[in-house]
């Protein structure tokens, strides 16, 4: 069997050029909130690879400022009024994708919202809020894909977590308790469904500039840094906020046949906060 899969990958690469294979030409690829920040660079990194892209967000006006925006890039992506906690909606939207474009190879479960919120303060409505669209939204999303990828071979999905799949801090219960969760939804997609070729992996970006994180980034009513702002910088190694560009790389990486061989494991793309322990005093 072994020898098998070696032979027909050589043949693949008769003169072993392109042994590492990014290309997604002739992929469909779904990026959940796409409409801007990192879901939208993901998308652009995604079809700079050679995906075709349907995205979806819940918003006319985001939708068509996206739309635009896809569009002054050369980027002819397929975008679907959808919010991703409604089941009825998001099978339609994965039947018209195969209808329009074709079954979808890769989703990236990008849609996400965040709600800080001391937890003492918080509500369970507001709890639920958050968990249905940072977690359970993942696992409907990826319930609607599934069968289409076992029916064509393989698949490729991508969770996007975050440092709160790992890490706690004041405000943020519900979005934490969702992105743990989302690291173990990961981890079990890939155990149940590795032995039809689908990697589920996760994408964990560190502190990245985009309007879900501008609140922590607001200038001082004297011109000075948020303090938050300059806590992260001073807790990355990289002495900078990320940007949404930094996932493009390792997105494409997760996505494309360069890491058939990687199955639920979570890349942090976070210029090493995971890694440090902080500043000496
Ligand atoms: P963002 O700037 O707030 O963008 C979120 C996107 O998701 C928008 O397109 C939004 O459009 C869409 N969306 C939200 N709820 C939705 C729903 N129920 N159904 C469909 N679309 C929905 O967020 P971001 O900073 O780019 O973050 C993207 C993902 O990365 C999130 O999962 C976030 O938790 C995660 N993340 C972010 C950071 C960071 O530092 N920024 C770090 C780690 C992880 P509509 O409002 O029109 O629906
Ligand atoms: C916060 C932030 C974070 C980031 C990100 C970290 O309030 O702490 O919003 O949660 O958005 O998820 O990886």
């Amino acid at each position: 069997m072994l020898q098998e899969i070696c032979r027909t990958r050589a043949a693949a690469r008769p003169n072993g050029e392109n042994m590492v294979d990014f290309s997604l030409k002739g992929k469909v690829a779904l990026v959940t909130g796409a409409a801007y920040g990192i879901g939208f660079a993901i998308a652009e990194a995604l079809a700079g690879a050679g995906a075709r892209i349907a995205f979806n967000c819940r918003s006319q006006r985001h939708m068509d400022e996206a739309l635009a925006a896809y569009a002054a890039k050369g980027i002819e992506a397929r975008g679907y009024i959808c919010d991703v906690t409604q089941e009825k909606a998001v099978a339609a939207m994965v039947a018209s994708i195969a209808e329009e474009l074709g079954t979808v190879d890769i989703l990236v479960n990008n849609a996400g919202i965040i709600k800080r919120i001391p937890m003492l303060e918080m509500s369970a409505a507001e709890f639920r809020e958050v968990v249905d669209i940072d977690l359970t939204a993942p696992f409907i999303m990826a319930r609607a894909v599934i069968p289409g990828m076992i029916a064509k071979g393989g698949g490729k999905i991508i969770n996007v977590c975050s440092m709160m799949s790992e890490l706690g801090r004041e405000t943020v219960s519900a979005y934490a308790a969702a992105k743990g969760g989302l690291k173990m939804l990961t981890r079990n997609i890939a155990s149940e469904y590795g032995r039809y070729n689908i990697q589920c992996n996760g994408l964990g970006p560190g502190y990245i500039a985009t309007p879900q994180t501008a609140p922590l980034r607001e200038r001082q009513a004297d011109g000075s840094r948020h303090p938050f702002d300059a806590f992260i910088v001073a807790k990355t190694p990289a002495e900078r906020w990320g940007t949404p560009e930094d996932m493009m790389g390792p997105a494409v990486f997760l996505a494309s046949a360069a890491s058939d061989f990687v199955n639920g494991h979570i890349l942090y793309v976070d210029g090493g906060i995971l890694a440090y322990i902080g500043k000496q005093p």
